[in-house]
């Protein structure tokens, strides 16, 4: 259901507008006389559309559009505002502050059906390209196999958390996570039951970290977890936990259970560090001492 917001100061025109309204398909009309009670409302409910008499007492039409589209919510919300024919300059003022039509006193009801209707389609056509907009942020910062973060977003959120924690002088640790003799389970059991060992690493990973923490997979077996807030001695002790977690972790294949392991190189971000690179290079090292030194442990 729709929902238009009828403004107008004389209950009788709001209501007539209301029963024109109602010719509307699948619309439902809300009137009201008093403009600063009908921001309230629209700010709480978000209208598709609002038909704004221009001249009131409290408030005139161009106000009501500027605190109107100060609400971020509200800013592409269609409104058609309703002038005199003798308020040329009242139009243009309502056409500046972010009127989208207009229709002329006394009100013709075809009229105004046809306007509504075109302004609700262009709201109905802005809420599909905000849904289809929001897929493909998730498409464009999503890897495919195991829901994480993909290695253009994990970076993103480095460059982000970096400049938040040399800002404000917070530690911030990365974790780089490969899982260890990864090509023999592919050759052994399969590219698919590789694929299940990834996807239960991540959905492993991503139980184990706090809300803010982000953990991404940057390719192939290998991943990224960025913990905010965190020096390297408390990341230590995460990741600890995490290994053991992994360690515990089993796939069913039917005639045997799979266990797997992963590797950890471990680095905190120094004061004033700014490159990603350099601290992923740092991870990288930690993580190549870990793998030199057994596997299935982490190195800083
Ligand atoms: P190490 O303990 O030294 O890390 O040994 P490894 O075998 O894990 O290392 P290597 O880098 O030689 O092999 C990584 C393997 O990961 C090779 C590749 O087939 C596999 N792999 C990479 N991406 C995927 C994927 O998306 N799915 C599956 N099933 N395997 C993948
Ligand atoms: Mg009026
Ligand atoms: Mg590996
Ligand atoms: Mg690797």
């Amino acid at each position: 259901m729709k929902k238009i917001a009828i403004v107008d100061d004389v209950l009788p025109n709001a209501l007539l507008l209301k029963g024109y309204a109602k010719r509307l398909d699948d619309v439902e009309a809300v009137t009201f006389t008093d403009p600063v009670e009908a921001l309230e409302w629209c700010a709480e409910n978000v209208p598709d559309l609002v038909m704004l008499d221009y001249l009131m007492p409290e408030m005139d039409g161009t106000e009501f559009l500027n605190r109107f589209r100060e609400f971020e919510t509200l800013r592409d919300i269609p409104v058609v505002v309703i002038t005199a024919a003798e308020q040329k300059e009242a139009l243009y003022s309502a056409l500046q502050a972010g009127a989208n039509d207009f229709l002329r006193k006394p009100v013709d009801d075809l009229e105004l059906i046809a306007r509504a209707n075109n302004m609700l389609q262009l709201r109905a056509r802005q809420l599909e390209l905000a849904e289809a907009n929001e897929r493909l942020l998730v498409l464009a910062t999503t890897d495919s196999l195991t829901g994480l973060a993909n290695r253009r977003h994990f970076l993103d959120k480095l460059r982000d958390e970096l400049s938040r924690t040399q800002r404000y002088g917070r530690p911030l640790s990365v974790a780089m996570v490969d899982a260890d003799h990864f090509k023999a389970v592919n050759d052994t059991y399969g590219h698919e039951v590789g694929d299940r060992v990834l996807q239960q690493l991540s959905s492993l990973m991503s139980q184990e970290v706090r809300d803010v923490d982000c953990v991404g997979r940057l390719g192939g077996e290998e991943f990224a977890i960025l913990l905010p807030e965190t020096s390297v001695e408390g990341a230590k002790v995460f990741c600890e936990r995490l290994l053991k977690k992994i360690r515990a972790a089993e796939i069913d294949l039917d005639e045997k259970l799979l266990h797997y392991t992963v590797s950890i190189g471990l680095t905190e971000v120094c004061k004033g560090e700014t490159k990603p690179d350099v601290i992923l290079n740092r991870a990288d090292e930690a993580l190549y001492v870990a793998k030199e030194s057994g596997r299935d442990r982490v190195a800083i």
